[in-house]
């Protein structure tokens, strides 16, 4: 059978099987057409059904959300938590409160953490979940109101050796914090079932920073495999949150001109590049007031392009650093004409296939989402060893730590994504994140 053909009937069933879920049949296809030709090579994972085993979450948890908003009204929310994969440890992954969170968005997300978490070399296994709640315009109260009705069922399912969520898109410190005090209400347990937390009371250095410095790194490791580096780069950047802020930051520290930043109503474009103080300014805007990022375009005298996106900006380097799907095949045949030859993705799928498919013709640098952006679940990994080991590491030591598993992520994607003078980054990143997990469920037997 033509390799097509079998990509497509592998499809077949996982869209019957899933209707409807269509970031999810996104996910697993990208990885099926990079996993088919090595299983075929490697039949001992196709006669286990390694595959179709590890695109089935082992557990999905859906509950009912009911909280009071400040005019005593009740408000129902969905909560979520899909527990993907534990062949190579507790369940692990971030939370994500967005309207936009449906099934197949969380689905999506935990299938990508599955692989991603491998990658790292840590031993956690893969999950995600989160609630179609709206932290937008809401006050402080409802949001915490609303994050202890969440725990007050989520705490049920999780636990330190069992599955430890973190922040996503909508979830930051605060957020952590009204969860991590519920759950331990609930348990009577100070534990490390959150990561993400407040350095006073169990979190990690450098977890905040974490994801934007690692898809920096992953960028500046790519760019040193071909002799070059991020010095003198100009770089665009979507998105204006944690993950955003924190590659901005990076990215200028190396020598870097950081030129965009979006949110959901447009980017703001400065040609001067984003400093150390206009990104203060951005992280107060962001953290701390929740505003807009059109009002950078008002105080620095910058341009603000309404409901757009930013890759129509001239760079070397583009990071997609906001959600899932924000470059499409115009938008990527816009990039590579104007030159940009690497794609470091903070986000998760942030790329379309298609537009993948503009990368992979042009043989530009592609990081993809699950090796680029690993950087961040990786110190989370590091938070709860430091838990376990009831010590906490300084800046510098979590640092080395998080820049040596981008390093061997890289080294990962080359063993298995190399062809000729090419690094294939799609492949060597799904083979590499695959294999760990499969040769764990076949010797855990059939699970
Ligand atoms: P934040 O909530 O801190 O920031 C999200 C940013 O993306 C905001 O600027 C937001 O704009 C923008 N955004 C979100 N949804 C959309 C949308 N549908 N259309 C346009 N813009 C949008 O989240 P993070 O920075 O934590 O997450 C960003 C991405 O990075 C996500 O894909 C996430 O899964 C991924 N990621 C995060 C990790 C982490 O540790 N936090 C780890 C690995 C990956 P607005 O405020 O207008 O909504
Ligand atoms: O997508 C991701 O890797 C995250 N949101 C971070 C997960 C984590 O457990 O730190």
């Amino acid at each position: 059978m033509a390799f097509e053909q079998k990509v497509n009937d592998f499809m077949a069933k996982i869209i019957a099987k899933n209707p409807g879920e269509n970031e999810f049949h996104q996910a697993v296809h990208e990885v099926v057409e990079s996993l088919i030709p090595y299983i075929e090579e490697n039949p001992h994972y196709s006669e286990a059904k390694v595959l179709e085993r590890i695109a089935e979450p082992e557990r999905v948890i859906l509950f009912r959300v009911p909280w009071l908003d400040d005019k005593g009204e009740i408000q129902i929310n969905k909560g979520y938590r899909i527990e993907m994969n534990s062949a190579i440890g507790p369940y692990k992954g971030g939370l994500r409160f967005h309207p936009t969170v449906n099934l197949g968005v969380l689905k999506f997300l935990a299938f990508e953490q599955v692989f991603k978490n491998s990658l790292t070399t840590l031993p956690m296994g893969g999950g995600k979940g989160g609630s179609d709640f709206d932290p937008k315009g809401k006050s402080d109260n409802e949001v915490m109101r609303f994050c202890q009705s969440f725990m007050t069922e989520l705490c049920k399912h999780i636990g330190p050796n069992t599955d430890v969520p973190a922040g996503d898109i909508g979830v930051g410190g605060r957020e952590i914090g009204f969860m991590f005090g519920q759950y331990k209400r609930i348990r009577n347990e100070f534990t490390g079932v959150l990561t993400g937390k407040g350095r006073e009371w169990g979190g990690s250095l450098i977890r905040p920073e974490a994801t934007g410095y690692g898809a920096t790194y992953f960028a500046e490791y790519m760019l040193n495999a071909k002799g070059d580096s991020l010095k003198g780069k100009v770089v665009t950047i979507s998105g204006s949150g944690n993950v955003a802020q924190y590659a901005c930051e990076k990215v200028t520290e190396l020598g870097g001109k950081v030129v965009t930043l979006s949110d959901s109503q447009g980017f703001i474009y400065d040609p001067e590049g984003i400093d150390e103080e206009k990104l203060a300014y951005v992280m107060h805007l962001k953290n701390v007031k929740r505003g807009r990022i059109k009002e950078y375009a008002e105080k620095y005298g910058c341009e603000f392009h309404e409901g757009q996106r930013p890759w129509g900006i001239k760079c070397d380097v583009a990071m997609p650093n906001a959600t899932q799907n924000e470059v499409n095949e115009e938008e990527a045949k816009t990039l590579v004409a104007n030159g940009c030859f690497v794609i470091s993705e903070g986000a998760n799928m942030p790329s379309t296939p298609e537009a993948i498919a503009v990368y992979a013709d042009a043989k530009i640098l592609y990081g993809p989402g699950k090796a680029a952006n690993a950087g961040g679940v990786a110190v989370s990994g590091l938070e709860m060893s430091q838990n376990s080991l009831r010590l906490s590491w300084t800046r510098e030591e979590v640092d080395n730590r998080l820049k040596q598993i981008m390093k061997d992520i890289h080294a990962t994607c080359e063993k298995y994504g190399t062809e000729g003078d090419f690094i294939d980054y799609v492949k060597g990143a799904n083979i590499g994140g695959f294999v760990k997990v499969a040769d764990a469920m076949l010797a855990q037997g059939v699970v």
